[in-house]
């Protein structure tokens, strides 16, 4: 597979991204909880510097809650502070002024120490395009300012945001990188829903996606679809893939012509409840393999 992921515009969102670095006290890093590995920028400690930084795991409701504990731990023994939330519901949102203070808490003191009022911390929030960037920033703010979208690429330009009178919140586009040089990362992106639909080959990527399946969550799979069929000794054999890819789409009456299964039509069922967590909370990278 060859996917141009890395338009113009995400060269521009990173240097706007560093021009914005002296304005700010501390930056949030949003990862995604079932991809923190591949949703993890490799350039971003040349892109934030020496900036106070909070990593974020968001998606959580939809991750393996067990390896979301051990990404945070992870996280932590490398030196971040790190929480896991779920912005679509607000679980643990909360807690991230407190942890933004704890993190600055001698810029703080110094502060008070000058006989200044503390101002409100102002912070920038970098991800992956879908990652829920504006989501989590309208929790913050408890009202919905920020755009926010089912698909990558709906913030377009950066615009501040208050949220409440602790902290002000610079919400940015997504940014993918370059270049992969692993494959893998690519296509764990585009089956969690950070690369454009139509620069994809939808077949390839659900293709991708059940293979992962089948390596990581095959009973989840069994149960999900009704299959019958025996699960393959072999995931690097194609027809193999195509074989459970098939009784899913004969499970789900997705026939063409001749009773042959519409595997573009069974692509979409399965990247889309992957993608809405119809197949139970998945990690697809666990912090004990990394
Ligand atoms: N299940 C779940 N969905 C979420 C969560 N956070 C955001 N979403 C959904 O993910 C989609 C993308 O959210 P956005 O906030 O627009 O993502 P973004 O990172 O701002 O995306 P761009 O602006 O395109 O870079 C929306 O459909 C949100 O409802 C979460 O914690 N859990
Ligand atoms: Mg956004």
């Amino acid at each position: 597979m060859s996917i141009q992921w890395f338009p113009g515009h995400m060269t521009r969102a990173r240097r706007q991204i560093q021009d914005k670095l002296k304005l700010i006290d501390l930056a949030v890093e949003l990862l995604d909880a079932r991809i923190p590995i591949s949703s993890r920028n490799p350039m971003i400690d040349d892109i934030l510097m020496n900036k106070p930084r909070l990593i974020v795991l968001g998606k959580s409701d939809l991750a393996d809650p067990k390896e979301t504990e051990a990404w945070i731990e992870r996280f932590k023994y490398e030196g971040h502070e790190c929480i896991s939330v779920d912005a679509s519901t607000g679980t643990r949102v909360g807690e991230i002024p407190g942890l933004a203070r704890k993190l600055l808490h001698e810029k703080i003191a110094r502060q008070i120490a000058k006989g200044m009022n503390p101002r409100a911390v102002r912070a920038l929030i970098v991800g992956i395009p879908n990652v829920g960037k504006s989501t989590l920033i309208n929790r913050l703010a408890g009202r919905n300012i920020a755009i926010t979208g089912d698909k990558p690429g709906v913030t377009k330009g950066q615009q501040w945001i208050k949220c409440g009178t602790e902290m002000e919140l610079l919400d940015t586009p997504g940014i993918l990188w370059p270049k992969f040089e692993d494959q893998l990362v690519g296509y764990r992106l585009a089956m969690t829903g950070a690369i454009k639909e139509q620069i994809l080959d939808i077949e390839d990527i659900a293709f991708f996606a059940t293979r992962e399946l089948i390596n990581r969550y095959w009973d989840t799979l069994v149960e999900r679809y009704g299959i019958e069929e025996d699960r393959p000794a072999d995931v690097e054999e194609s027809s193999e893939i195509v074989r459970i890819m098939e009784a899913i789409g004969r499970k789900r009456g997705c026939l063409i012509s001749g009773g042959r299964v519409d595997l573009e039509k069974t692509s979409g069922i399965i990247l889309r409840e992957l993608r809405a967590g119809k197949l139970g909370r998945l990690t697809l990278e666990s912090a004990s393999t990394y």
